[in-house]
């Protein structure tokens, strides 16, 4: 029976995956490099310095910049990704979620969010959910970002649970390899998992439940 799920941030709770688009577009633009939506799905789930790094690639200009450098750009695409969501809120919560977390708080599943994003306190904060978590877990406290396990192992000792006891949600490719390499079973949206759902609406208690005896 599960006991805890796992879930990601953006594109489970909330889409800000737009907001890093424009942030990182724009960027880009400034250094000479064009990127489209396309490209933009590889960078789903990768951490702030790793998405730099694919997007300097992408352009051949890998090697035109300092580590210095590379940080300042960095966080100037930071910068206007948190002006860019600073008016997000309740309305920005992706279908059927804030049932299910309800739902899930009901039957006593407890919940931990495992993001790669280091701004994911403050955008939990601003949906108004944080009550919902019983822990959260992000880039901030884990050197390793997904694709590697650490966030949900963290996750899973933050819930005080075996891998066999939870499952994990994601939306990108690198968060689903994440999930499996901490041992767990993994539901997909819109992406290849164990248990796969097209968008948030299908995200129900009975997925959920699904995804357990997969375990
Ligand atoms: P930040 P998740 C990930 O969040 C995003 O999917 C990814 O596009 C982003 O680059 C990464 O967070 C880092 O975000 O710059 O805010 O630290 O999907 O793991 O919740
Ligand atoms: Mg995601």
């Amino acid at each position: 029976m599960v006991k805890g799920v796992i879930f990601d941030l953006d594109g489970v709770i909330t889409d800000t995956a737009g907001y890093h688009f424009l942030a990182w577009s724009h960027l880009a633009k400034e250094i000479g490099i064009e990127i489209d939506e396309e490209f933009n799905e590889k960078l789903k789930g990768v951490s702030r310095m790793e998405s730099l790094e694919a997007i300097l690639k992408y352009g051949n200009k890998e090697n035109e910049f300092t580590w210095e450098e590379k940080e300042a750009l960095a966080t100037k695409k930071n910068e206007h990704y948190k002006e860019l969501i600073q008016n997000i809120s309740k309305k920005d919560i992706l279908p059927g979620i804030e049932a299910l977390l309800k739902e899930l708080k009901a039957n006593n599943i407890k919940i931990a969010l495992g993001s790669a994003s280091k701004n994911a306190p403050v955008i939990l904060k601003q949906l108004g959910i944080e009550e919902y978590f019983d822990y959260v877990v992000d880039a901030n406290q884990i050197k390793n970002s997904k694709p590697a396990p650490d966030i949900f192992i963290d996750a899973l000792k933050g819930l005080n649970l075996k891998p066999e006891e939870a499952v994990g949600v994601e939306d990108a490719e690198a968060g689903i390899e994440a999930i499996h390499g901490a041992g767990m079973v993994a539901i997909g949206v819109g992406v290849n998992g164990d248990v796969n759902v097209n968008s948030t609406e299908e995200l129900t208690y009975d997925v959920i439940l699904r995804a357990s005896k997969v375990c």
